[in-house]
């Protein structure tokens, strides 16, 4: 009888220990303005794992617009939050969320997209996180290129169709230093035709591309690139809707998780490839950046720029995901 009594008053501690254990676990949001693309599901997934391995709970919201951002901070608060990684929906919204985050007292680190004031000059005293934009349109650029020569195409038939996203400062550097890299590498300027996209999605990009396309009917070969993989994607279909095939299409995203679906298609089409950068490491790094700063008082660095980048292709694909924990999904 005694030993059962104190059989029932370890479980009754136990579950006390852990009840209490739990209610203190510390929460962090991660806001997110695209849930729909592997990207963002792939950081989500490694801030997670973060969450796991350093003992703090992850509330994931998908932030699609203003409203929903700024109704996301309010029930992050509301349920105990200390502070959130987000990528903004529109980077105009950062003085808005930098406001209402302070009314709560909570930090905020930016990811992939950096805040604008109201002037619209990027809020460097927030602390980002993001891939090195410029140094991987110019990989983008270079690919092309090299993938170009190595078909043999005629250059004077070419074009290249950049569909572009100039509000956004990560998409209009590495749209740019696609161009610079083509035209260092010697593709002729004035055969370089840039399309701005209405919104960052496959149908955007489609309708872009589609405009872009009548305007030059004589070109027989295109090269295709955007700030990423959807964009690019968009860009592929218009020319699949104009009669083109694989033969004369190069196009060549960036996000890499993203192009899976269309890399591991039966059949070759115009989309190449795509450059994968790491999108494990900014959902672990982030958050785990968060956590120092909210539990030990560590502060963030105002810049954190990843930099690693590898081309995966239909053949690669498989292997270079898996490197990084990021095939079988
Ligand atoms: C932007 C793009 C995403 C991703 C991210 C790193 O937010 O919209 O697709 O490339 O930068």
């Amino acid at each position: 009888m005694h030993k059962f009594t104190k059989a029932l008053a370890a479980i009754g501690l136990a579950a006390f220990m852990s009840h209490s254990a739990m209610a203190d676990t510390e929460k962090l949001g991660f806001l997110v303005k695209q849930p729909e693309e592997p990207w963002f599901q792939t950081e989500w997934r490694f801030a997670d794992k973060a969450g796991k391995d350093l003992g703090f709970q992850v509330i994931k919201i998908a932030v699609p617009d203003g409203e929903k951002t700024l109704n996301a901070i309010d029930s992050l608060a509301a349920n105990g939050a200390k502070g959130f990684v987000i990528c903004t929906p529109d980077p105009r919204l950062g003085p808005a969320i930098m406001a209402k985050a302070k009314s709560y007292g909570l930090k905020v680190i930016a990811v992939d997209d950096q805040f604008v004031n109201a002037k619209g000059k990027p809020m460097d005293d927030v602390p980002l996180v993001m891939m090195a934009a410029s140094k991987i349109g110019e990989r983008q650029g270079q690919e092309l290129y090299k993938e170009m020569k190595k078909r043999g195409w005629n250059v004077a038939d070419t074009g290249v169709m950049a569909i572009t996203a100039d509000e956004l400062d990560t998409a209009r550097r590495r749209t740019t230093g696609s161009m610079d890299a083509l035209k260092a590498a010697g593709f002729p300027a004035a055969q370089i035709y840039k399309v701005p996209t209405k919104s960052n999605d496959i149908p955007g990009a489609l309708d872009a591309g589609n405009s872009l396309l009548v305007q030059h009917p004589k070109v027989k070969n295109w090269l295709i690139l955007g700030m990423n993989d959807n964009t690019v994607l968009g860009g592929v279909r218009a020319t699949e809707g104009q009669g083109f095939n694989a033969a004369n299409v190069i196009g060549i995203g960036i996000n890499g998780v993203d192009a899976v679906n269309e890399l591991s298609k039966k059949e070759q089409t115009g989309f190449y490839g795509s450059l994968l950068p790491s999108p494990d490491v900014h959902g672990y790094k982030s958050i785990q950046m968060l956590n120092d700063w909210v539990t030990k008082g560590v502060e963030p660095p105002k810049f954190t720029e990843v930099t690693d980048v590898v081309l995966i292709t239909r053949d690669n694909f498989k292997v270079e995901l898996d490197k990084k924990g990021l095939g079988g999904k």
